[in-house]
């Protein structure tokens, strides 16, 4: 039988940022079995539960399978099954409609986490439509990392974990359930084997810990505060870089008033950690060169995101850790198309004035709409009235934080196209899905844009169902049908072989390399300098007035504690799922059944909660319903909910019961970071109770 098996070598994908290099075994169209490639760039022959659970998605017999057309009430669930020319004609007619009616802007095309080169090629079709607006998750997800980066040190500074650190900081990241940005956590673990010290920053005790040297167990949305501190102690004892601080740092003195008054003693207060314990912290990342922070979500799912991006690039800055091996990077990319050139970001000069958030005031370079601001636009109509949206790989309902009002801004749309593989709370509300095909089912390049200096061969393995269509086709087809063949290709896999013309490789060729990475270059301010206005790591923004923020790292004092809601509510993301996808996958939902929330025993001993108690977690903004579990892997104060959950077994008529367990109910899109737009996710106020 074994001789039957046909061997493809691809990349895991779509269950997170994807990374791992495979090899899927596949017999007449089924795939049999996927094994980690020993060979593999990132993973070295890894891979997780997800990904051999992944194939799972393909053949599930309540897979999307036909284009559907709404009938009678949104979100009643009654559809029609249409065929592609009529789905196409009906999302051409709308949008043309509403252009027409409103301007292109009306427009909205929104998308999730970026899955492969679909996000691309939706903003190059955003572009060639003539709307602003593509709305990304980006707020809560990278673009405070990728874009207080850049206007600090001309670069999104990202972990080296090719090259040997001394000591990697794990701050808010927990590598080995997300393997955060296809930073596949094998290469740290190797790492960690060979003696490179582990520092984790993180309000849980996480797999890592056991790991670690140190642990900085802080109160969840304090992060600001402790690196403001870290950077304190270096100053205050001399431990920083002298020389790269002389030569290569503009504002050094400006910092270094900055951060007086956040010494140890007054930040522990408000960190609940022990003030000798962030002097150590800070000592041991200032001491052990090359340094590399691995810095994930917990950092920007909060208002004050902005400072501490900020903060963390002045702490690699002044310890030297900037562009070495083993510290954070500039990663160079592979030659191949770049992406402004892809997206035909020349098509819409007016965009940086005239996407929605502009209006909002947030910071240079942030060009994805924050899901917040889209919402005010539908609702109402601030600044300006958007009316249909086209989205793709993405469930808001779920994932947007303040869930009820983004079911009313979804309610009150007059046209709403959405593409997944499965129906969703979303999706049962809008007016026309389509059938997605995905991964395995269709060539793809994973890794672009993501700066991580490569790109991954994702060539198809297995055919997809007669009628399930690639994103990138549907975009492609419906390029074609909304705005004129110019712009778009008879083929639409020659947008594949566009983004890697410069590197002289077909598709095909690439595919037989697996995957293309720029060269390592290290220290290249020695050369250039570094891509600011200054040439050097402005540790004060010296364009802070144009760029509409404030030059340096502010310290923002904590409200109140509000005795009404006396507990602290944060969230880690579940090592079976990728955010809201896959409840529906059997092989995943044995291993998580439900939706869990972690209470410390002496906690729930004081609320009368006994270990599998359903409870009640409530905000001022909303409640929802979880399973409590003991935990004292967190703090007694702290409260760990899970995020992600709707109810596929449930009636579509109620979305999938959406408002039940969903932590965004608990959330609210009120009071944002301005320079984002970024919504407090973790580290909110909250109470819990029997049920
Ligand atoms: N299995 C799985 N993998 C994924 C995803 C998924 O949904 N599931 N999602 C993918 C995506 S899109 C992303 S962006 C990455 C994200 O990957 P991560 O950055 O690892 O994201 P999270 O799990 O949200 O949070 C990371 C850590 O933050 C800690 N934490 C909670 N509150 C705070 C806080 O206030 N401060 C600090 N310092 N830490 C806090 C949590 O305990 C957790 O250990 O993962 C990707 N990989
Ligand atoms: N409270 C809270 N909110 C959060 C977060 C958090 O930690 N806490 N994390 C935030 C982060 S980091 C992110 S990135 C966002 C994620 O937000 P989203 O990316 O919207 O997350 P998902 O819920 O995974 O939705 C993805 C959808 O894509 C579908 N899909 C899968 N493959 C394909 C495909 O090939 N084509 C199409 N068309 N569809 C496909 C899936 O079935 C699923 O419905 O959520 C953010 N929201
Ligand atoms: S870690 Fe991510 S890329 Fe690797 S196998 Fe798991 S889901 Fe796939
Ligand atoms: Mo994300």
């Amino acid at each position: 039988m074994a001789n039957n098996i046909r061997w493809v070598k691809t990349h895991c994908a779509r269950m997170d940022h994807g990374g791992c290099a495979l090899r899927v075994g596949v017999k007449d169209n089924k795939i049999v079995e996927v094994k980690g490639d020993p060979q593999g760039y990132l993973n070295k022959g890894y891979l997780c539960s997800k990904a051999l659970a992944s194939p799972e998605r393909l053949d599930h017999p309540s897979r999307l399978r036909q284009p559907l057309k709404r009938r009678g009430q949104r979100g009643a669930g009654k559809w029609d099954q249409i065929t592609w020319p009529r789905a196409l004609m009906i999302i051409n007619e709308n949008l043309r409609r509403i252009r027409n009616e409103y301007g292109a802007r009306a427009v909205a095309f929104c998308q999730g986490m970026p899955k492969g080169l679909e996000h691309f090629v939706l903003i190059r079709l955003a572009n060639i439509f003539g709307s602003p607006n593509v709305v990304a998750v980006q707020d809560v997800c990278h673009a405070p990392r990728e874009i207080s980066g850049f206007h600090t040190c001309g670069f999104y500074p990202v972990a080296d974990y090719h090259h040997p650190s001394r000591l990697v900081v794990l701050w808010g990241s927990n590598i080995t359930s997300t393997n955060e940005e296809g930073q596949i956590c094998r290469l740290l673990l190797e790492q960690v084997k060979q003696g490179t010290e582990l520092m984790v920053v993180d309000p849980r005790r996480t797999d890592l810990v056991d790991k670690a040297r140190l642990w900085l167990q802080l109160k969840p949305g304090t992060d600001h505060a402790l690196a403001l501190s870290f950077l304190n102690v270096i100053i205050e004892e001399n431990l920083y870089d002298r020389s790269f601080v002389e030569n290569w740092t503009y504002g050094f003195n400006e910092l270094a008033n900055q951060v007086k008054a956040c010494t140890p003693e007054k930040i522990s207060e408000l960190t609940w950690i022990p003030a000798e314990l962030i002097r150590e912290g800070a000592r041991n990342y200032a001491q052990a060169r090359p340094a590399a922070i691995g810095w994930g979500n917990a950092i920007e799912q909060n208002i004050h995101t902005f400072d501490t991006a900020r903060a963390l690039v002045c702490l690699m800055a002044i310890c030297g850790n900037l562009d070495v091996a083993g510290g954070n990077i500039q990663a160079a990319e592979p030659d191949i198309l770049n992406l402004g050139k892809f997206v035909r970001a020349d098509l819409i000069p007016d965009k940086k004035t005239e996407m929605i958030h502009a209006h909002h005031g947030t910071i240079r370079g942030l060009m994805t709409v924050p899901p917040a601001f889209l919402k005010k636009a539908i609702l109402e109509e601030i600044p300006y009235a958007v009316k249909g949206a086209y989205m793709q790989c993405t469930n808001p309902l779920i994932g947007y934080a303040a869930s009820r009002q983004t079911y009313e801004a979804l309610m009150k749309l007059d046209f709403l196209a959405v593409s997944d593989i499965y129906m969703t709370p979303t999706a049962s509300l809008a007016d026309v899905v389509l059938p997605a095909a995905t991964h395995f089912e269709f060539n793809d390049i994973g890794h672009y844009g993501l700066g991580h200096g490569c790109i991954l061969a994702r060539p198809k393995v297995v055919d997809p169902p007669r009628a399930c269509w690639p994103d990138i086709k549907i975009l492609n087809e419906l390029g074609r049908a909304l705005c004129g063949e110019d712009y778009w290709f008879e083929n639409y896999e020659d947008l594949l072989e566009t983004v890697l013309e410069p590197s002289g490789l077909s598709y095909d060729q690439f595919v037989g390399q697996g995957y293309l990475k720029g060269p390592d270059r290290f220290k290249k301010y020695l050369d250039v300098g570094f891509k600011t206005p200054t040439g050097k790591v402005e540790l004060s923004l010296s364009r802070a007035e144009k760029l509409n923020v404030s030059s340096l790292p502010q310290f923002h004092p904590f409200p109140q504690e509000d005795s009404d809601y006396p507990l602290v509510l944060t969230s880690a993301k579940n090592r079976y799922y990728l955010h809201s996808s896959y409840r529906w996958i059997d092989d995943l939902r044995k291993r998580s059944p439900e939706p869990i929330t972690r209470v410390h025993p002496q906690t729930a001993a004081k609320y009368g909660i006994r270990d599998g108690d359903e409870i009640f977690i409530e905000t001022p903004h909303g409640r929802i319903t979880q399973t409590a579990r003991f935990s004292d892997k967190i703090h007694p104060r702290v409260v760990y909910a899970a995020y992600g959950w709707w109810f596929p077994e449930e009636k579509i008529a109620a979305q999938y019961e959406w408002q039940k367990s969903n932590f965004n109910m608990l959330s609210t899109a009120e009071n944002l970071g301005r320079e984002f737009g970024t919504p407090n996710l973790k580290g909110i106020s909250c109470r819990i109770r029997r049920k």
